[in-house]
């Protein structure tokens, strides 16, 4: 997938964006998301990254193409949202971030997927709630990817992942996306349920 920079809202507002289908990233501060980003359009610098978390505060969208050969690529925008969770982000910081990210989630028509990213080492947190609570009553499809999986040892794996579904109330370990911007474990599968959700 091909993409570039489209621009950055501290408050989102579609402003003269093309209204193409939207994938939105969003998870704990640090979980891994503009890393993913960077994945899924290899393009290792396009979204910042970095080991200090709340580095992305504010809505960031890329604008990609899904390469499909044959019948002409297709254009989306993926939207980075800014992390949340985590202490040492300014209280002001904190307290924006519900505002921000529901005024980009609530009655976005062009939204066809939030993929929620977590951390196979500790518990879904408060926001991960608010979150799926939201897509519950706004309708829009939540992916849940487990990034990070490389961090997790190979017989702690099946356990972890069952946690985790647990916590978020999912019927199985097996609704989850295991992946691992490292090893790069899950990022083909998961490009490849993307592409099916932006063609629906
Ligand atoms: N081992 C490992 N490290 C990862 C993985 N994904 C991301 N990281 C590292 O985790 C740190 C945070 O990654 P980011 O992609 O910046 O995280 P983010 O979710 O965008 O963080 P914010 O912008 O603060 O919300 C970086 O040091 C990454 O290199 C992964 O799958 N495995
Ligand atoms: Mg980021």
């Amino acid at each position: 997938m091909d993409a570039r920079f489209a621009g950055a809202f501290p408050r989102w507002k579609r402003g003269t964006l093309p209204e193409f289908p939207e994938i939105c990233f969003a998870g704990r501060s640090n979980v891994g998301k503009s890393s993913l980003i960077n994945l899924l359009t290899s393009r290792k610098g396009l979204a910042r990254t970095s080991s200090t978390p709340g580095r992305t505060q504010s809505l960031v969208v890329f604008e990609a193409r899904l390469l499909r050969p044959g019948t002409g690529d297709r254009p989306l925008h993926l939207v980075d949202l800014p992390g949340y969770g985590w202490a040492k982000v300014p209280l002001s910081l904190k307290k924006s971030w519900a505002p921000m990210v529901r005024s980009y989630l609530a009655g976005n028509p062009l939204l066809r997927c939030c993929v929620l990213l977590l951390d196979p080492r500790r518990q879904p947190g408060e926001e991960d709630f608010e979150l799926l609570e939201l897509a519950e009553q706004e309708g829009f499809p939540v992916l849940p990817v487990v990034t990070k999986m490389d961090k997790v040892p190979k017989t702690r794996r099946a356990k972890e992942l069952r946690r985790v579904a647990e916590a978020l109330g999912l019927d199985s370990h097996e609704d989850l996306w295991p992946l691992s911007s490292s090893t790069r474990e899950g990022v083909a599968e998961l490009m490849e349920q993307l592409g099916e959700m932006v063609e629906e």
